[in-house]
Parts: C-alpha cells; sequence; structure tokens
C-alpha cells in the first residue's frame, strides 16, 4: 500500500490543558515518526511526499473565516507580545452571542475552538496545512484508479467541525478528502471513523448530506471525550437523516464486541453503495492507550483490516488518534496490512 507522509508535522508540538495543568501534549511528533518507521520497517509499500493544495479544498469542508483565522492565529497572538503557545480561555456556551467574529485573538481563539486541546504554535499552520495536504495527495491517487492509500497525516483531523478546532485538530483531513472525490465525480461517499473518540468534527461537516455517510465507533460520550457528541440518536438532519450512523460502545469494549458493531457499520456502508470508503484511522482503542478505554490487542487491529477490506470499496485510510506511542506503529500498520492481506 502507499503511503504518503511530510515531515513537516513536526512544525507542529505544542501543550494542552489536562486535568487542571497545561502539559505537553500527548499529540506529539513521536507518534507519526513511529509509524513511518514501521510503514518502512514492514516494506508496506512505496512513501511518497506531499503534493500543494489550493486553499479552495480545505474551504469546500471549512468556513472561509476559519481557514483565515487560522492562518493568521500565530501572528495575531504573538502580536499581542506572547511567545508561548495559544490557547483559548473564553467559550461562547449557549446563549451567548456568536452571530459576529470577535476582533481581538484572544476572543477569536475560544470563538473557534470547542477546548483547550489545540494550540496554536509557531509551525502549526504549515503543519497543519501539510496533513491536509497528505490527505489529498494520497485521496488523489485511489481517485486515478488506485484500490487503496495511507494518509499519515499529523495533526490529525476529525475533531475539526467546519469553523472550528479542537481535541488535537485543526483542518479535518477525512473531510477534505471526501469533498475532493465529491468535486472529482463520485456520487457517495463513505466515512467510517474507528478512531477511540467520536468525530464530531466530522459528523458535523456532513450531518445535513446524503452524500456522505459518516459512520463511527467509539467511546460513549456518557463518560468519554468529546462527552457532547456521538450518541446513537444522532442520525443526520433535514437531506442528511439516516446518513449519520454513531455505535457509542461502553468502557472496556473488547474484540468482540467491537467486531459485531464493525460489522453491523459495514453492512449499513454496503447497503449504502459509495464510490469510496475512507476510514478515520485513529489506534486509541488499543487496550494499552494512555487516554481511551477500550480492550483492542495488536493482533485485532489486522482483523480490523481485514474486515473493512471484505466490503471491496477504494479506501483511503487516514491516520487521526493513538497515544500509545511504543505500539502506534504496530498497531496502525497491522490494519493496513490485515486490509491486504483480505483474500
Ligand atoms: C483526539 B483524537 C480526557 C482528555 C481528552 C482530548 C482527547 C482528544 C483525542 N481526559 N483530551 O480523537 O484521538
Ligand atoms: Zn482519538
Amino acid at each position: 500500500m502507499l503511503t504518503v507522509f511530510s515531515s513537516k508535522h513536526l512544525l507542529h508540538h505544542g501543550s494542552e490543558l489536562k486535568d487542571g495543568a497545561i502539559t505537553p501534549s500527548f499529540e506529539n511528533p513521536q507518534r507519526a515518526e513511529t509509524i513511518l518507521a514501521r510503514v518502512q520497517s514492514t516494506g508496506l509499500g512505496e512513501i511518497i511526499g506531499e503534493r500543494e493544495f489550493d486553499r479552495s479544498c480545505y474551504i469546500a469542508a471549512h468556513s472561509e473565516r476559519y481557514v483565515t483565522f487560522l492562518e493568521n492565529a500565530w501572528t495575531e497572538w504573538t502580536a499581542t507580545g506572547k511567545t508561548h503557545d495559544a490557547l483559548p480561555l473564553v467559550w461562547p456556551v449557549r446563549d451567548l452571542a456568536i452571530d459576529q467574529e470577535p476582533g481581538f485573538i484572544d476572543g477569536k481563539l475560544g470563538f473557534y475552538a470547542m477546548d483547550a486541546g489545540a494550540p496554536i504554535t509557531a509551525g502549526t499552520w504549515k503543519a497543519v496545512r501539510s496533513s491536509a495536504n497528505v490527505a489529498l495527495t494520497a485521496m488523489e491517487t485511489i481517485i486515478n484508479g488506485g484500490h487503496s492509500a495511507f494518509a499519515l497525516c499529523r495533526p490529525p483531523g476529525h475533531h475539526a467541525a467546519r469553523e472550528y478546532m479542537g481535541g488535537y485538530c485543526y483542518l479535518n483531513n477525512a473531510a477534505i478528502a471526501a469533498e475532493r472525490c465529491l468535486s472529482r465525480g463520485a456520487k457517495r461517499v463513505a466515512v467510517l471513523d474507528v478512531d477511540f473518540h467520536h468525530g464530531n468534527g466530522t459528523q458535523n461537516i456532513f450531518y445535513d448530506r446524503a452524500n456522505v455517510f459518516f459512520v463511527s465507533l467509539h467511546g460513549d460520550p456518557h463518560v468519554s471525550y468529546p462527552y457532547f457528541s456521538g450518541f446513537a440518536h444522532e442520525q443526520g438532519i433535514d437531506q442528511g437523516t439516516g446518513f449519520t450512523a454513531n455505535y457509542p460502545l461502553a468502557k472496556g469494549t473488547g474484540w468482540d464486541r467491537y467486531r459485531e458493531a464493525l460489522k453491523n457499520a459495514l453492512d449499513r456502508i454496503v447497503t449504502y453503495k459509495p464510490d469510496f470508503l475512507i476510514v478515520s484511522l485513529g489506534v486509541d482503542t488499543f487496550e494499552d492507550d494512555p487516554i481511551s478505554h477500550f480492550r483492542l490487542t495488536s493482533e485485532d487491529f489486522l482483523r480490523m483490516g481485514e474486515q473493512i477490506a471484505s466490503i471491496r470499496t477504494p479506501t483511503l485510510f487516514v491516520m487521526e488518534g493513538g497515544y500509545m506511542v511504543d505500539e502506534i506503529g504496530i498497531n496502525a500498520v497491522n490494519t493496513l496490512q490485515g486490509f491486504e492481506n483480505n483474500p
């Protein structure tokens, strides 16, 4: 399988607000480097760099003013004399005014963020753009006839909505790739999100759409981040009704229960008859993940890949989460090898 990767991800390394303290982010550069090393040592396939894409490709999935905010945020932040990472500190919840963009960076950070888990650093925008370009480059090879590809994206994207960042995510790489398929002639695209956390951003972008079927398996939001999204009753709205499917799973879910839910999700995707499948591949469902609580083993990721391959649809894998860095390469590449080995 072809891998697309950009070293520009190294430009992004920041902090997060966790358990009441500012700490180095679990989402660190070593994650992508470890996956890359495993792609190389297993001989998964060719590795290529990313192409440049026009910003209109990002605006297909995000608002123009949000992309402009991301481009300028670091400059506006440092213009106030600050030198450390930018994190938001006030959010427009419920009845507060959301009718206009604030005129100052502190206000903008809260306006365009769902949490304090997506720091803006000096290199963030360059890394974020390269991550989206990695997804677009890999998608392009499938649109042009390839059967599968791996976008080794970092930072991840599935918590990024049309107009906000959060949960380590800025641009929604999977959503941007899905929009690209549609603009290149696809009629229907399915996005299968197997990251431990609900892909609220992808759901938000496609919630009222029938031409993108979003399906997510994740930790029950009653007790798991992002808490405010991913319940089973969230199934889409207007024309999109029935084209979002959520499978919240209990703490401690292991392969037996996961496999059943995945089978059900894949059956629904087959019924939908998508031209392309995009997998938001998070491996934080691993038993030893430090911030999640499912119990999949490294072997289980092989089976997950086999099961995804069984629907015989051109498939783009987009890297999302996974924080047990020692095993992240094994688990991610096992999924891809499982996919390739399916007879
Ligand atoms: C990003 B991705 C809970 C802390 C949650 C944010 C997690 C973001 C996960 N104690 N922090 O979906 O892997
Ligand atoms: Zn996750």
